[in-house]
C-alpha cells in the first residue's frame, strides 16, 4: 500500500501525457505485418507502438481501439506482459486520463446504505490475489466459418495477468445487500458518443458477485493497471469471459431483478445449447448471456503456414486454458487426430490460468505437417473437434489446427 500511494498520486499528470500523445492520433505509425490467417483471407495486419503502455500490438482498430496480443508473447511468457495485452473497448469516449483524486467507486441500489470509496480506502482494505485469463468472448472470431460480422481477432484477444485487488464481497458488505437483491450491475467511466446508445453495463447473479473470488482489482502483473486495460479499477470474473470484466469500474449498483438493459438482455447472449453452437444461418433461436470459458489450447512456437527446414522431430511449444477449472492434460496429435501424444505441462499458476505445455513430434518428410492440439481440464471435458458457429463469433472451443510446411 504505501509503495502504491505515491505512484497514486502523479498518476494523473503523467496518464494525461501518455494519453494525448497517442488517442488523439488518428492514423497510428505502423510497424510490421502481421498475417493472422483467417478464414478465407483477410487477416492482413500491422502492429503498432503507437498507445499509452503499449507496444508491438497488432492493430485491429484505432477508434474505440481494439488491439490484438501478437502469439509470440504467450510463447515467451507465462503472465502477458503488461504492455503487450490485448485491449478492447466498445464507446469511442474512453477515459485517457484519470484524476486519484477525485475518483470514487460508487456501491448503490438495494443496499443498506449507498457507500462512495476513495481509492485510498480501497486500498486499505483486504488483498486478494489470483492469476487468470482474461479472453474476449470474440477471441478467434475471424476463424468462423462462414464468417460472422464484428472484429475480425485471430487468437490474440486475450491475456494471462496476476490479478490483486478486493474481493467485491467485502465491497458488498460494506453497503449491506438487502435481501432483494438479484444481480449486480457493473459500469465504468467510458461513454458511448452517439446519442442515445446504451452506457457499456455488465450484471452478475448476486450469488456469483458474493462469491469471494470475484474481484475489484487494481493491480496488473503487480503493477498499476494500464490505462487502455481499466486504471484505476477493473472487476476481474476469473473463468468467465471477459465481457463481465468491467474496466474503469466506477459503479456498481444492487438489483432486485434480472438487468433488462441492452448489455445483458440483447447483447453478448449465446445459443443456449451445450456448447453455444447452432446451424449456420440459424435464426430465432433461444439465447442465454456469456458465461464460463471452455478449455481451448493453442501452439505458439509456430505460426499457421510456416515454412520449417526438415528435422527428425519438431519442437512444439503451446498454452492452454482449463476455462473455469484447471488444465489436466494437453495432448499432440500429427494425424488429424487419430492417434495422441501427451504434451509435457509447465508450471501451474492456478485453475484460472494459461499452462504452458511442450512437445516433441516425429517429421516423417517433406511437406505438410498438421498440428492439433487438444486440451482437457480437471472436471474432464476436453476441446471438441467438430467446428461450432454462432452468428456473433462467440466462444470458440474447437480443436485448432496449425499446419507447417518442412521443405
Ligand atoms: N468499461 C468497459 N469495460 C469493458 C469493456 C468496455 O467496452 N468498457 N469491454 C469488455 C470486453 S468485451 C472485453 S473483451 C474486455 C477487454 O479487456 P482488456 O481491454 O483489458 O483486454 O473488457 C471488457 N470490459
Ligand atoms: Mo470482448
Amino acid at each position: 500500500m504505501d509503495r502504491l500511494d505515491p505512484l497514486l498520486a502523479t498518476e494523473t499528470s503523467r496518464r494525461r501525457l501518455l494519453a494525448m500523445g497517442a488517442l488523439a492520433v488518428g492514423a497510428p505509425a505502423l510497424g510490421q505485418a502481421v498475417d493472422l490467417r483467417l478464414a478465407g483471407g483477410g487477416g492482413g495486419r500491422t502492429t503498432t507502438d503507437a498507445f499509452p503502455g503499449k507496444r508491438g500490438m497488432i492493430l485491429q482498430r484505432t477508434r474505440a481501439p481494439l488491439l490484438e496480443t501478437p502469439m509470440s508473447v504467450f510463447d515467451a511468457h507465462d503472465l502477458t506482459p503488461n504492455d503487450r495485452f490485448f485491449v478492447r473497448w466498445h464507446w469511442d469516449d474512453i477515459p485517457t486520463a484519470v484524476d486519484v483524486r477525485s475518483f470514487r467507486l460508487r456501491v448503490g441500489g438495494h443496499v443498506a446504505r449507498p457507500i462512495s470509496l476513495t481509492l485510498q480506502q480501497l486500498l486499505k482494505l483486504p488483498r486478494v490475489e489470483y492469476v487468470a485469463v482474461n479472453q474476449c468472448s470474440g477471441n478467434s472470431r475471424g476463424f468462423f466459418q462462414p464468417r460472422v460480422p464484428g472484429a475480425q481477432w485471430g487468437h490474440g484477444a486475450m491475456g494471462n495477468a496476476r490479478w490483486t485487488g478486493v474481493s467485491l464481497r467485502r465491497v458488498l458488505d460494506l453497503a449491506g445487500v438487502r435481501p432483494e437483491a438479484r444481480q449486480v450491475r457493473f459500469g465504468g467511466l467510458d461513454r458511448p458518443l452517439a446519442p442515445g446508445a446504451p452506457d457499456y453495463l455488465k450484471s452478475l447473479a448476486i450469488d456469483h458477485a458474493r462469491d469471494g473470488e470475484v474481484i475489484i482489482a487494481f493491480l496488473m502483473n503487480g503493477e498499476q493497471l494500464p490505462l487502455l486495460n481499466g486504471f484505476p479499477l477493473r472487476l476481474i470474473v476469473p473463468g468467465w469471459f471477459s465481457t463481465y470484466w468491467v474496466k474503469a469500474l466506477d459503479t456498481i449498483e444492487v438489483l432486485a431483478g434480472d438487468d433488462p438493459q441492452y448489455w445483458m438482455a440483447k447483447a453478448y447472449r449465446l445459443p443456449a445449447t451445450p456448447r453455444g453452437g447452432v446451424v449456420p444461418g440459424a435464426k430465432d433461436f433461444p439465447t442465454v448471456p456469456i458465461n464460463r470459458m471452455p478449455p481451448r489450447s493453442w501452439v505458439t512456437n509456430v505460426a499457421d503456414g510456416q515454412r520449417i527446414a526438415f528435422r527428425p522431430t519438431l519442437p512444439v511449444r503451446g498454452i492452454a486454458l482449463g476455462g473455469a477449472h484447471g488444465v489436466a492434460r494437453v495432448a499432440l496429435s500429427t494425424d488429424g487426430g487419430r492417434s495422441w501424444r501427451d504434451a509435457r505441462l509447465g508450471p501451474d499458476l492456478g485453475r484460472y490460468s494459461f499452462r504452458r505445455w511442450t512437445a516433441e513430434v516425429p517429421v516423417a518428410g517433406r511437406g505438410p505437417v498438421r498440428l492439433m492440439a487438444r486440451c482437457w481440464n480437471t472436471v474432464g471435458e476436453a476441446q471438441p473437434f467438430s467446428p461450432m458457429w454462432n452468428p456473433s463469433g462467440y466462444a470458440r472451443d474447437q480443436v485448432e489446427t496449425t499446419t507447417v510446411v518442412v521443405a
